[in-house]
Parts: C-alpha cells; sequence; structure tokens
C-alpha cells in the first residue's frame, strides 16, 4: 500500500523523461515535498528543515556561496542546536537572470545540489538545505531591510566580487561619489548596494535594541574583512557619523580566506548532472572536491560551530589570504588570457599545454614564493603543486571566460602588489608584461585562430576599450590599473610593448615562449 502511495505520489510531482544518448531516466523533481522520494544514492538533509530559523544573512547567492558557505552551513545544521544559523539569501541584481534565479530557488524551497568532482573521477552529489529564504532585493527591498534587521540575524555574509566593493583603485577610498551610492545615501528605504542595506539595517537595530551583526566579507580580496569595513563605514558615516560610531564600536568584521574552484554551471551540465542524479534540478552546482575557508574569530553576535564543520578559525587569515590570492588567483589570472587567445576553454586543457604550466610554474616560483612568508604548518612549493593539480583536474572542466570576466579588475587585485615588489626590487616583470600584453589582445574579442568569445569586462569604459585598441599604452591607463602608474614607468613600458609587437607579429605562443625562457 505504502509502495502504491508513493508511486502515485511519484506520478503526480510529475517526473520529466530525459534522454542522455540512448539512455533515458526519470527524473524527480527537488523541493520540500519531494525529499523524501528522491534517489536513495543522493543525500539530503539530516535535520528537520522546518524548524530551521534563519541566523545569517547572505548578499549575493551565486554558485561559489551555495558551495561553500551554504554547504559548511549545511553540515553546521546537522549538528545538535545549531536550528538557528539557517540562511537567508539576498540577490541585489537586476535583469532576467536573477529573476530566474530567484524563481527557481522559490520553486524548490531554496533547495539544490552540490556534485563534488575529485581528480580521480570519483563524484558525489548531495541536496543543500541550509537556504531556508531567498529573497530578489529589486523587487522587494523592504522584505530584505526586514530581514537583515530581525534579532534573529547575527551574521550577515556578502560574496559581492572583488569589485563590488567600490573603493577606488587609485586612493584606496570607497568611492562616494558612485550613482548608486549617492542613490542610497538619500533613498534609505530602498537601497540598491550591499551597503545601504547593511548600513540601513543596522541604523534600525540599533534603534531598536536588536544588536550589531558581523559583517563577513568572502570574496577574494586582500584583507576582505578590513575592505568590508572600510567600504560600511565610509557609506555610514556620510549617512550619519554617530551611527559610524556605533558601528566601529560594535560591528566586527572578520577576514576570511575562501577557496574552492566552482566552475559556471552550463545547460549541457546541468542535463548530465540531472540524469546521473536522477533528479531535475533546475540550479545545480558542480565543484571540485577542495575546500578551504580559514576565519578570523571575530564574530560580535555569536556563530556556530564553523570548526566542526571544517573550517579553520586562526589569527593568522591574513598570510592565508595573501598566499592564495597571490599564488592560485595569481596564476588563474595569468593563465587565463594567453590560454584564450591560444583557443582553449577550460582550465585543464590550458594546463596540458607544456608551456602554460611552466609559465605558472616560473610565476609562482620565482615572481611570488620569493616575497611570501609562509603560515606555520604552510609549505609554499606543496601549495604550488597543490595549485597546479587541481587545475589540472579535468572532471570539474573549469572555464577560462569564467576567470577572465572581470580582468580589470582581477588583473589588479590579484597581481599588482607582486608586480610592485617585483619593479621595486629591479626583478623580472616579464610575466606581468606579457599578460598586460594578451590582456589587451583579448579585449578584442576574438582568439588568433578567429574564434569569437564574449568580452565581459564591467569596469572598463567604452572609451577607455576604444583608445585600448588604438595605443597599446592606453591600455595600462585605464582608472582600474590606476594604482601603479605603468604607463610611466619606462622600464615596464618597453618590456610591455616588446610582448605587444611579439604577439601582433609572431602570435602568442612565441610570446610565451618568451616570458617564461629562463
Ligand atoms: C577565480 C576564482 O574567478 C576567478 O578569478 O580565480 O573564482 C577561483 O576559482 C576561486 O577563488 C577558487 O577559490
Amino acid at each position: 500500500m505504502a509502495r502504491v502511495a508513493q508511486r502515485l505520489a511519484r506520478a503526480a510531482s510529475g517526473p520529466r523523461a530525459w534522454s542522455i544518448g540512448k539512455v533515458s531516466k526519470q527524473l524527480q523533481s527537488l523541493s520540500g515535498g519531494t525529499l523524501s522520494r528522491l534517489p536513495r544514492e543522493l543525500a539530503v538533509p539530516g535535520y528537520a528543515r522546518a524548524r530551521v530559523r534563519a541566523g545569517i544573512v547572505h548578499i549575493g547567492v551565486g554558485n561559489f556561496h551555495r558551495a561553500h558557505e551554504a554547504l559548511v552551513l549545511d553540515r553546521c545544521l546537522h549538528l545538535p542546536g545549531h536550528q538557528d544559523w539557517g540562511i537567508v539569501g539576498v540577490g541585489l541584481g537586476k535583469g532576467a537572470d536573477a529573476a530566474r534565479k530567484a524563481k527557481d530557488l522559490e520553486e524548490q524551497s531554496c533547495l539544490y545540489t552540490v556534485t563534488e568532482c575529485a581528480p580521480d573521477g570519483a563524484r558525489s552529489s548531495r541536496v543543500i538545505g541550509s537556504i531556508i529564504r531567498y529573497l530578489h532585493a529589486p523587487a522587494n527591498p523592504e522584505a530584505v531591510l526586514e530581514a537583515l534587521s530581525d534579532p534573529g540575524i547575527r551574521i550577515v555574509s556578502l560574496t559581492i566580487t572583488e569589485g563590488g566593493y567600490n573603493i577606488c583603485e587609485a586612493t584606496g577610498e570607497f568611492d562616494l561619489t558612485h550613482p548608486d551610492v549617492v542613490h542610497d545615501l538619500t533613498h534609505h528605504d530602498v537601497p540598491r548596494t550591499a551597503f545601504g542595506h547593511i548600513v540601513e539595517a543596522l541604523a534600525r537595530r540599533r534603534a531598536s535594541g536588536a544588536g550589531p551583526f558581523t559583517v563577513m566579507s568572502c570574496d577574494n580580496l586582500r584583507h576582505n574583512g578590513d575592505v568590508a569595513k572600510l567600504a560600511v563605514l565610509s557609506f555610514a558615516r556620510a549617512k550619519d557619523p554617530r551611527l559610524g560610531d556605533w558601528i566601529e564600536n560594535h560591528v566586527t568584521f572578520p577576514n576570511t580566506m575562501v577557496d574552492r574552484i566552482v566552475p559556471a554551471v552550463t545547460p549541457e551540465d546541468r542535463s548530465t548532472l540531472n540524469a546521473s542524479m536522477g533528479v531535475d534540478d533546475r540550479i545545480p552546482v558542480r565543484a571540485e572536491a577542495f575546500l578551504q575557508w580559514v576565519i578570523e574569530d571575530r564574530f560580535c553576535s555569536g556563530r556556530p560551530d564553523l570548526a566542526a564543520a571544517g573550517v579553520e578559525l586562526r589569527d593568522d587569515v591574513r598570510d592565508f589570504e595573501v598566499i592564495k590570492g597571490r599564488m592560485l588567483n595569481g596564476s588563474h589570472v595569468l593563465l587565463c588570457f594567453p590560454a584564450v587567445l591560444l583557443g582553449y576553454r577550460e582550465v585543464h586543457q590550458a594546463l596540458s599545454d607544456p608551456s602554460l604550466a611552466k609559465l605558472l610554474d616560473r610565476f609562482m616560483e620565482r615572481d611570488v614564493m620569493p616575497l611570501l612568508i609562509a603560515p606555520s604548518g604552510v609549505s609554499l612549493r606543496d601549495y604550488k603543486s597543490m595549485v597546479l593539480g587541481r587545475f589540472a583536474n579535468p572532471a570539474i572542466r573549469d572555464q577560462l571566460l569564467r576567470i577572465c570576466a572581470n580582468g580589470a579588475v582581477k588583473l589588479p587585485t590579484f597581481l599588482f602588489k607582486t608586480l610592485a615588489a617585483c619593479l621595486d626590487q629591479g626583478r623580472d616583470i616579464d610575466r606581468f608584461a606579457f599578460v598586460l600584453a594578451c590582456f589587451r589582445r583579448y579585449l578584442r574579442g576574438r582568439d588568433e585562430a578567429g574564434a569569437a568569445y564574449a568580452v565581459d569586462e564591467p569596469h572598463i569604459t567604452p572609451a577607455d576599450q576604444v583608445a585600448s585598441s588604438r595605443d597599446p599604452l592606453d591600455t595600462l591607463r585605464i582608472d582600474a590599473f590606476a594604482s601603479l602608474d605603468l604607463a610611466g614607468n619606462r622600464g615596464f613600458v618597453r618590456r610591455y610593448l616588446k610582448f605587444t609587437d611579439m604577439i601582433a607579429a609572431e602570435g602568442v605562443s612565441i610570446a610565451l615562449e618568451a616570458a617564461s625562457a629562463d
């Protein structure tokens, strides 16, 4: 009888048939109501989701958040006494994609699958249940402010991208002239930016006695907590200096180092993942098996037992951030532009090209590692091998164009500290001159074989783009690169023009050999 009822329920919820090659499978839809009917091999939340309350608001629910913090919190929710640490997800983005994501999450009761792919091909998938509510801010800004003002919320975490903190590269200050910031300073109840939301919510909490929350940045930035603090305090002081003081005295901004490679999911990936799980998940995530999260233990209003869920709580987070940003993200950004120009589209394919592998090896070994101090228990040489091994993982098929996106912000974020030190110390700067020459060539949107790709550079103005295509030195002068005045450095300009000319006359391969020559 039970089996019959189960079958009827299965039929009522309308499993869809998919075929991959010759195999066709019945896929079970995913939502709170179908959890008990999912294929047995798929791990599902082992806690009562209905009893979970929100303790965290997360702004920027991209694939990275869903495969990183939300997965760690899902582990926490399995611990006794942790039912108050669910997540309310918030999306600030406008446009059709953002609205679709909100709809998909709502229809799936905010459930989704994460599939972890090890380099040996082993895969495991599970349903993550830690996001219990999702709010699309443009559709209802007041709901977001209410959620953030709820006394139950004790942490507000952020993945709003490296460029999202609105810090001017030239001055290092929060840009109070940005139109959205100007808007938020005068329209307190309908903010557009993360800072407008956070500061208005803190003002309300201060007035109501609900107390502060921790602001935890999870973006790939040097000292991300300090940057988040600068942004929040600058905004708050511009709005109300006394509120700024209150925030400074009560809110904490721990620095964190986040690490997990999470590729974009194409429609083909989605079909393959769903067929292998037997589930019709509209928003599945795929990630490498590796996951690291190091956090300073500075939470002003409490935290879950993150250590029990695999997080490292340490005082020397900044050292980890520096190593990860300069070695892993630095290598990514050094690799992606020449690799795309050479016709590669996935990271592991590029790594199987010995010239590109050599470029990264030289870069880490010669340019980066001599400048770093390893935290206790970390060997830089092992770290280098681990980075190269992770990039070479064929199972995650990470997209080079994902890494290229927003290169104007990523290049300075991940390479300029190393470049500045190399310039100061009169060391080899060829890898940097080479990658900037490749970046300029990449902006044309066609690789060396003529294949077109989409260039995603929200921080380069159309005028800069035109200028850059005429005069190679104008690429060095774009606002995002202002901190180093590279166009005014004769030594750098000489090397950069050498690579620009070499790429134009002889091609990227020849320039690549020259950039990693002994
Ligand atoms: C990548 C990162 O987007 C990028 O530039 O380097 O997303 C990288 O995959 C993660 O930081 C790995 O932790």
